[in-house]
């Protein structure tokens, strides 16, 4: 089981309650194709992915980068048992999208880095560490379903 400090709780609901959904989902998803342009490959119905620019402005990958924040909110508010809350869309990944698990720590290193980068000295070394902590734990309990 993953324990949590306090502190570590007050810095990830601080990180979450300054969060900007609208930016910061579109920009980390887009980063993400665009550094790791791999992972582009499950996004084929989501139209104009031809360059950077065209990835950044690209309205359903803005949407879909916002849903995925929506869906890091879940194991917020379940934050002693992501496993669980995560059951489901780990299926969901691994049977029907069949997303290389691999592809859940790039898409959050991708938003540690926005996220860094928005929030700048707020953001600090004991942030970064419970921030990586909880996407760490994300990551896995995505990864689950796998086999
Ligand atoms: Zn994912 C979907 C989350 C990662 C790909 N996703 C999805 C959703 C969610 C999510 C919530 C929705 C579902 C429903 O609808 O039910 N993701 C998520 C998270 C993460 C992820 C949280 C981490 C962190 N994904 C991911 C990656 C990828 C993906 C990495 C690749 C690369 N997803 C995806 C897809 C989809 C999803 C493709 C589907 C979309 C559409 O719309 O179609």
């Amino acid at each position: 089981m993953v324990v949590w400090t306090d502190e570590e709780r007050a810095a990830i609901s601080d990180i979450f309650s300054k969060l900007d959904y609208d930016d910061v989902g579109p920009k980390c998803l887009s980063r993400c194709l665009i550094v790791y342009p791999w992972t582009q490959r499950y996004f084929g119905a989501f139209g104009n992915l031809y360059n950077a620019e065209a990835i950044m402005n690209n309205p359903l990958i803005a949407k879909h980068g916002i849903t995925v924040l929506r869906g890091l909110e879940r194991a917020l508010k379940n934050m002693d048992d992501i496993k669980n809350t995560y059951a489901e869309l780990s299926i969901l990944h691994s049977e029907k999208l069949r997303v290389d698990p691999d592809n859940f720590k790039l898409l959050s290193d991708c938003l540690t880095i926005v996220i860094a980068a928005k929030m700048g000295t707020a953001f600090t070394p004991e942030y970064q560490a419970s921030f990586q902590k909880f996407l760490s734990v994300v990551v896995s309990a995505l990864g689950r379903q796998y086999h």
